[in-house]
């Protein structure tokens, strides 16, 4: 049976930290599939499919990656693809207190739900989409933080806004 990998976020929108955890985390499984949660709490500044065309465009070089929106509990998703794991990036110790709840919550559900935490790399250490999206909306410079699709997509936001 093929290792698969769940990659759950946001993505609103998906950055270099994002990337990062993804690409080391594809060398533990056969396939990974990022899952974009369709109604985070906040509204989004891209749409589901925004998110998911960024998402695709950004890991096209990434041959066993696939990309797909999910709503309701993520370990149904898990189930539904016979998951092995659930992949999570931490940035610093301050992530590890919510991203274990989580972990904890999700095996009370569904025992099968092994969650690994991925140490991020520390050059994105202080990237977030919220701060990514907060100054790119003011002019600031986010390229080398973003995936290029990522960056023209904020620009577009941001004259669009402006407009
Ligand atoms: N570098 C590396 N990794 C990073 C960086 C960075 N700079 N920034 C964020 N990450 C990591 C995060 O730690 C996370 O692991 C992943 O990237 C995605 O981050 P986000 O912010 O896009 O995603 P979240 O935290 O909003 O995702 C939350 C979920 C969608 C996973 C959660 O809300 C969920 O599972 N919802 C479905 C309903 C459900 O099952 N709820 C019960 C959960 S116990």
């Amino acid at each position: 049976e093929p290792r698969v990998g769940i990659y759950p976020g946001s993505f609103d929108p998906v950055t270099n930290g994002h990337l990062d955890v993804l690409r080391r985390a594809c060398r533990l499984f056969d396939r990974v599939v990022v899952a974009v949660l369709q109604n985070p709490a906040k509204t989004p500044l891209f749409t589901r499919e925004e998110r998911l065309a960024l998402l695709a465009e950004s890991t096209k070089e990434l041959p066993n990656v696939s990309v797909e929106s999910f709503d309701g509990l993520l370990v149904e998703l898990a189930a539904r693809h016979r998951a092995c794991a659930v992949i999570r990036g931490v940035r610093a110790a301050g992530d590890l207190e919510s991203e274990l709840r989580m972990a904890q919550m999700n095996r009370r559900l569904y025992e099968d739900a092994v969650t690994i935490l991925v140490p991020t790399d520390p050059a994105y250490a202080f990237v977030s989409s919220t701060l990514v999206k907060e100054v790119a909306l003011f002019g600031g410079d986010v390229s080398g933080l973003v995936p290029p699709p990522v960056a023209r997509a904020l620009a577009q936001k941001r004259a669009r806004r402006e407009g």
